[in-house]
């Protein structure tokens, strides 16, 4: 997990329940794997109040912190294992910046939100934070090992 020899890298991503009551689930996994980026594990869950403050526990002396644990607990996520070469820089650059006002368009963020507390996705901001996240939320059964067809037209 995190960074690997050969620079695959897997990282996790999370639809937070704006983007899923605003179906835009598919759009965002298409972007994905429009990439080349590999979906090694992908499900939908409705996180406990303990399991937001244990994905958030950075945040917890902020005082976005109780609204923030509130809303991601307010309705369903989709969240992702998502592997590829640079996976992890990736995937938080096709997310953009955390306060969709100041989100470039084409990324996710700059093209589907406008508030920063609604602001659709979450993406790890690291090898570390990939690791830890990836453990929290998917067991070793929930992730796939398999080849896509097409990465020999991927990779070099
Ligand atoms: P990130 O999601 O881009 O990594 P973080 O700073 O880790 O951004 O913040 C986690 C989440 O907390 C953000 O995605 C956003 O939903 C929310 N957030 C961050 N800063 C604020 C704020 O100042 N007010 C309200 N919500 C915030
Ligand atoms: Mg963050």
């Amino acid at each position: 997990m995190g960074e690997e020899k050969n620079g695959l890298e897997e990282t996790f991503v999370m639809i937070k329940p704006d983007g899923v009551q605003r179906c835009i689930v598919g759009k965002i996994i298409q972007r994905f794997e429009q990439k080349g980026l590999k979906i090694k594990g992908l499900k939908m869950y409705r996180m406990t109040t303990k399991e937001a403050e244990e994905h958030y526990a950075e945040h917890k002396d902020k005082n976005f912190y109780k609204n923030l644990v509130s809303f991601i607990t307010s309705g369903p996520v989709v969240s992702m294992v998502i592997e590829g070469k640079g996976a992890v820089s990736i995937v938080r650059s096709m997310v953009g910046k955390t306060d969709p006002k100041d989100a470039a368009s084409g990324t996710i963020r700059g093209d589907y939100g406008i508030d920063l507390g609604r602001n659709v996705i979450h993406a790890s901001d690291s090898h570390e934070s990939a690791k830890r996240e990836i453990e929290q939320h998917f067991s070793k059964k929930e992730m796939i090992n398999y080849r896509r067809i097409d990465e020999d037209w991927l990779y070099e």
